[in-house]
């Protein structure tokens, strides 16, 4: 008895010395990497997403700034992430939080002033970190000079700057707002006797991309951003820039479905052509990715097909739209999401870059619920190891990952109770139009604990002082008060804490460069609780194991699982070997082994 004691602590102990082996360091040989074709920074990159008004606020004015990412960029740093795309920092009267740009030129008064955003540059390069600005380029704010003089007179300059529908020819055919209380994209203005179109709130009136003239001042106005160093772009709504101007009824081919309809603009890819041409070949070591939205699968190499020369990267909103009731607005359907389902979207966009281009993936944004919270479990008991599931699933893919800050805490929503706490455009506006149309308020409230964006902007969580240590003011969105827990300061000194894993695995992606180019295999596909495959990259495999249910499960494999090596596993107790051989795997339990 006390024999077979000592020889399972052996085992243990021999299992634990292969956990701590594995972690980082460079063991693989550069030598195998010179096969690796079409090798890019930014497919080896890890992006990691700053909101800039959550992030730190310097000055007490309750608002993050520029000033505070500065402070913070020792922290950031220490993720081992590689670049950080900021959500926009222009001139701007904020009713989009930053999406309703009035100067390209001028950084946001309440963010700080150019000569912050140079030394913020200058502090990230120095650090080895590269910055990635956002593209608004669809539609501008209505305070933007070029709209003021556009809707002055039918005759000024800029008037085709942007669509306008003169009043005389009736009323324009329906186009669908996302942010106007009436859903209605055509805003009357009487200065004119015409109408102006916007996809977006009708202060975010959209450019008319049709207008060489447009598009001259936007890349021009690209090209100053890029001479003054930034290393790319992130393109917002890019698809929705090219519009038939004749404005004709939406065919009925598009089923309401808007999205696609607004992505599919006649011209796109001859402007994203000219973009390219004149702006992004002449800086070649940048990288752009555009946010797919409305792009259907069968579309997306189209945008980032190299022969094309158009753009690097395209994210895709598929994934997102699991668990929602389709044509309903992010309505949660009752029963959920199916695994099954998920795997099945995250295969099929790894497969359209199986020979050319490059995909991205991410779980959260600034537009999406906390990560946890919608494709995890965020209770007490679960909410550490499935977050750490789901960064080993985004950090093993073959596609860029696009992390979002406070994931790698673990943060939550926030699931506000009143109206009165929400602050974004897109949750007031639709709660006014329900209001005005008798819909179901309460239920909509109850939604949207689940789905508003404002859960994934609350400030971020640094430490257990008053606000977190976001502010020393009053801040713009109220904190998670689960900040007392969840925090930079209590998981730094925490190995095993969400932040820790996060650090590990990214150290283990870099270390790895099979995690990023390797072959990706889906495998026991219908398996409804397990997702688990493949990496394989010059005779070096890899198999991922991820969990996702509160119970045990396990994968249908056929491994010889003796020679496996476990490169790292999400509970900080390793694997039973039996559990090992039959892919049995604890709740939310997260495993990478290296195949023999
Ligand atoms: O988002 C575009 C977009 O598709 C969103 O409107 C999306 O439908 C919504 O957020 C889902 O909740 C981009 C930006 O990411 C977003 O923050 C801006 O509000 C929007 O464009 C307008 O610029
Ligand atoms: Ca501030």
């Amino acid at each position: 008895m006390k024999i077979m004691k000592y020889i399972n602590l052996i085992v243990l102990m021999a299992a634990i010395a292969t956990i701590v082996s594995c972690q980082p360091q460079n063991k693989k040989s550069t030598a195998k990497n010179t096969t690796i074709p079409n090798r890019k920074w930014w497919k080896e990159a890890v992006v990691y997403q700053i909101y800039p008004r959550s992030f730190k606020d310097s000055n007490g004015d309750g608002i993050g700034d520029l000033k505070g990412i500065i402070s913070k960029l020792d922290y950031v740093k220490s993720l081992g992430v590689n670049v950080i795309w900021l959500n926009p920092i222009f001139a701007s009267p904020n009713h989009d939080n930053g999406y309703d740009i009035s100067d390209y030129r001028e950084i946001m008064k309440q963010f700080g002033t150019m000569a912050d955003f140079d030394t913020l540059l200058n502090e990230m390069h120095h650090r080895g970190l590269k910055l990635v600005l956002d593209l608004v380029v669809n539609h501008t704010s209505s305070d933007h000079e070029w709209f003021k003089q556009s809707r002055s007179s039918r005759t000024n300059p800029y008037r085709d700057f942007y669509h306008w529908w003169p009043a005389e020819r009736g009323k324009p055919a329906k186009r669908f707002s996302f942010f106007d209380v009436n859903n209605n994209a055509w805003r009357y203005d009487s200065t004119t006797n015409a109408y102006y179109l916007h996809y977006f709130a009708r202060s975010q009136p959209d450019l008319n991309w049709e207008n060489p003239k447009v598009r001259q001042a936007i890349f021009k106005m690209m090209r100053f951003w890029f001479n003054k160093g930034i290393d790319g772009f992130r393109m917002d709504v890019i698809p929705f820039i090219a519009k038939d101007t004749t404005f004709p009824k939406m065919p009925a081919k598009y089923h309401g479905n808007w999205a696609h309809f607004y992505a599919n603009g006649p011209h796109l890819h001859e402007y994203l052509k000219e973009m390219n041409k004149e702006v992004l070949s002449k800086y070649p070591n940048t990288m752009t990715v555009a946010e797919g939205a409305g792009v259907t699968i069968g579309e997306a190499l189209k945008f980032v097909d190299p022969a094309r020369k158009e753009l690097n990267m395209l994210y895709n909103f598929d994934g997102m739209s699991l668990g929602y009731i389709p044509g309903t607005y992010k309505e949660l359907d009752p029963k959920g999401v199916k695994l099954v389902d998920f795997k099945n979207v995250y295969s099929r966009w790894d497969s359209i870059y199986e020979n050319k281009g490059w995909g991205t993936i991410y779980l959260g944004n600034h537009d999406q619920p906390r990560m946890v919270t919608r494709w995890g479990n965020d209770s007490p008991q679960f909410r550490a190891l499935s977050s750490k599931m789901l960064t080993t699933f985004l950090m093993t893919m073959r596609a860029t990952p696009f992390y979002y800050f406070g994931d790698e805490l673990g943060m939550t929503n926030i699931k506000f109770d009143s109206i009165k706490d929400y602050e974004d455009i897109e949750t007031l506006h639709e709660y006014q139009h329900l209001k005005n149309t008798g819909g179901n308020l309460k239920k909509f409230l109850d939604n949207q604990k689940m789905v508003a964006r404002d859960n994934g902007r609350t400030p971020f969580q640094w430490d257990t002082t008053k606000n977190a240590g976001f502010t020393t003011g009053k801040p713009w969105l109220k904190v998670n008060p689960n900040y007392k827990t969840i925090n930079v300061a209590a998981e730094e000194k925490n190995p095993n804490s969400v932040l820790s894993y996060f650090k590990k695995i990214i150290q283990l992606r870099k270390d790895n460069l099979v995690l990023v180019y390797g072959k990706y295999t889906l495998l026991d596909k219908e398996n409804p609780d397990v997702y688990a495959y493949t990496r394989v990259l010059n005779g070096e495999k890899v198999l991922v194991l991820l969990n996702f249910t509160t119970h045990k499960a396990s994968a249908k494999l056929s491994f010889d699982m003796n020679k496996a090596k476990l490169l790292i596993d999400n509970y900080n107790t390793v694997p039973d070997a039996n559990a090992v051989k039959t892919f049995t795997l604890r709740p939310y339990e997260a495993a990478i082994f290296e195949l023999k």
